[in-house]
C-alpha cells in the first residue's frame, strides 16, 4: 500500500525537479572500521568507546561496516542503486592531528574513494568533520579550546589541497549541536564531558572553525561550500501557556538559532546570549569572530529526524537531559506519534514546515536534506530484509520534501541516512539505519526492501501515485 499522504498523491505521482540530487550518507567513524590502519591516530570516539558503560554492549569503531577495506565494493553497490551522490565524512585522525605533516596514506584513501565515485558517475559530497576529533586535540581542551578552530582550518587546508581538484561541494561540519552539547554538556557522546561552560565554548569554536574553513575553501577552490545542521521545528505543547512558550523559545535558541543566525545573519540571537551568559558565552566571542563565521555559504544541509514538542512544566515528563544548557526547564511530552527504534517520534509533515520556514527566512539559500532516515529492528530472513516501516518512512518524508518544493522551496537534493547499517554512536551496533543490511560477522551486504524502493524512486525521479 502506498504511504504517500492522500492529499499529496496525484495520478501522476510526485515528480522532483530535473537534476534533483538523490543520495545516501554515511560518516567515517560509523562505517570505516580499520581504526589503527595506515597511520590513523586515535580519535575521541576510540577513547569514549573504551570507557566502560559509555557505548551500548561495549561496541567500538571496529569492525563497523569495514568500509575502509570494502570501499570499492560499496561504491559498486551505490552505482547499482543508482545513487547520484554519496555523502561521506573524512576522518581527521587519518589525516593526522599535527601541523605540517599530513598522513599520505590517509589522504590516499579519500582520493581513491573520490576517484572511484567519479568513475561510477556518483558525485562525492564530503563532510570535513563528523565528530571524530583526534584525541591529541581533545587532550589540549578539544572544541572548548579556541585553538581547535585554527587546527581545523589547517586540516581543511590539507584536505582541500589534496582533493580540491575533484570535489565540487564541501561541507564543513555535521550537526555541531551534537558535538557541542551532547559531547561537552550531556556527556552522551565523545568526549563525554559534562561541563556546560565547555559546551558553550565548543559551540562558538565550532562556528569559528566553520567560518575559517569556508575561508580556506574560497581561497583554494571554486567549489560550493556549506554546513549541515540538525534542525528541529520547536513547538510549545500548549501555545496558550506562557510557561510552555518560554521553554520552547529556549530550546529553539540552543538547538537551532544559535547556529543559524551567526552563520546567516552574523549575530547571535540576543535572547540566546542572555540565556547563555551564565555559561560564559560573552567571554568566548571575540571581536571579528562573527564576520568570520558569517562567510557566505552556497548551500545549507538540513538533517531532519523529528520535531520537538516542548512543555515547561515539570509534571509532564521525566525532565531535562543535561545537554540543554541555558534551558531552565523543559520536557518533551509524548504525543502518541509512531516511534522509530531509536524512540524518536516520526512527524514527516514537520519536514515541510521546516523547509518552508528556512526558505522564508533565507530565500536565496539553496537547501539540501543531507540526512533523513530511521532505525527499525530489521530482521533478515531467507536473505531478505522486508523493512516496510522504513519504506513508509522514506515515502512519507519524500512526499513532505516534495510538498516544500511545491511551496517554492529551493530544495536541490535528498540524502537518506544511511547507506549501510553502521555504528550508531552511543547505541553501538544495536540500531540499524541502513538501506543496506550489514552482517557484522561476515560483512555481507544485503540491500533491504527500502533500498529497492529508493532505487526505483531515483530511477523515476519521484514517487508514482
Ligand atoms: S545520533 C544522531 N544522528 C544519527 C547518526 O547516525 C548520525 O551520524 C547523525 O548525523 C542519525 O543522524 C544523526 N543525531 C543526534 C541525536 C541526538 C543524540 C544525542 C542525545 C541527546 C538528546
Amino acid at each position: 500500500m502506498s504511504t504517500i499522504p492522500q492529499e499529496l498523491a496525484t495520478e501522476a505521482g510526485l515528480r522532483f525537479p530535473e537534476k534533483f540530487l538523490w543520495g545516501a550518507a554515511t560518516a567515517s567513524f560509523q562505517v570505516e572500521g580499520s581504526t589503527t590502519a595506515d597511520g590513523r591516530v586515535p580519535s575521541i570516539w576510540d577513547t569514549f568507546c573504551a570507557r566502560p558503560g559509555a557505548v551500548r554492549n561495549g561496541d567500538t569503531g571496529d569492525p563497523a561496516a569495514d568500509h575502509y577495506r570494502l570501499m570499492a565494493e560499496d561504491v559498486r553497490l551505490m552505482a547499482d542503486l543508482g545513487l547520484g551522490a554519496y555523502r561521506f565524512s573524512i576522518a581527521w585522525p587519518r589525516i593526522g592531528a599535527e601541523t605540517g605533516a599530513p598522513n599520505p596514506a590517509g589522504l590516499d584513501f579519500y582520493r581513491r574513494l573520490v576517484d572511484t565515485l567519479l568513475e561510477h558517475g556518483i558525485t562525492p559530497w564530503p563532510t570535513l568533520y563528523h565528530w571524530d576529533l583526534p584525541q591529541s586535540l581533545e587532550d589540549r581542551g578539544g572544541w572548548a579550546n579556541r585553538d581547535t578552530a585554527y587546527r581545523f582550518a589547517e586540516y581543511t587546508e590539507t584536505v582541500v589541497g589534496a582533493l580540491g581538484d575533484r570535489v565540487d561541494t564541501w561541507t564543513t561540519l555535521n550537526e555541531p549541536w551534537c558535538t557541542a552539547f551532547a559531547g561537552y554538556a550531556g556527556g552522551r557522546h565523545a568526549p563525554g564531558r559534562t561541563e556546560p561552560d565547555a559546551a558553550v565554548a565548543a559551540a562558538h569554536h565550532l562556528m569559528l572553525g566553520h567560518g575559517l574553513a569556508v575561508g580556506v575553501i574560497r581561497a583554494r577552490t571554486r567549489a560550493t561550500a556549506g554546513i549541515t545542521l540538525n534542525l528541529f521545528p520547536v513547538h510549545p505543547a500548549n501555545p496558550d501557556d506562557m510557561v510552555d512558550v518560554e521553554a520552547a523559545r529556549r530550546v529553539d535558541g540552543v538547538q537551532n538559532r544559535i547556529f543559524l543566525e551567526p552563520i546567516l545573519q552574523a549575530r547571535y540571537p540576543l535572547d540566546v546570549l542572555d540565556d547563555l551568559a551564565p555559561y560564559g558565552i560573552g567571554e568566548v566571542v571575540k571581536d571579528g569572530d562573527l564576520t568570520t563565521i558569517a562567510a557566505p555559504i552556497d548551500m545549507l544541509g538540513v538533517n531532519y529526524y523529528r520535531d520537538h514538542h516542548v512543555s515547561g512544566h515539570s509534571d509532564e515528563s521525566s525532565g531535562l537531559p543535561s545537554e540543554w544548557v541555558g534551558v531552565e526547564y523543559a520536557s518533551f511530552p509524548a504525543r502518541g506519534l509512531p516511534l522509530t527504534d531509536s524512540g524518536w517520534e516520526t512527524n514527516p509533515g514537520e519536514l515541510t514546515a521546516l523547509l518552508v520556514d528556512l526558505h522564508r527566512k533565507y530565500p536565496q539559500l539553496p537547501l539540501y536534506v543531507t540526512e533523513n532516515g530511521a532505525a527499525y529492528p530489521d530482521n533478515i530472513a531467507d536473505g531478505r530484509v522486508d523493512d516496510h516501516d522504513r519504506v513508509a518512512f522514506l515515502e512519507s518524508h519524500l512526499a513532505a520534501a516534495h510538498a516544500a518544493i511545491d511551496r517554492g522551496v529551493d530544495l536541490r537534493g535528498y540524502f537518506y541516512w544511511s547507506l549501510l547499517d553502521n555504528f550508531e554512536w552511543a547505541e553501538g551496533y544495536a540500531k540499524r539505519f541502513g538501506l543496506v543490511h550489514v552482517d557484522y560477522q561476515t560483512q555481507r551486504r544485503t540491500p533491504k526492501l527500502s533500498a529497492r524502493r529508493y532505487s526505483r524512486i531515483i530511477q523515476e525521479n519521484g514517487l508514482r501515485g
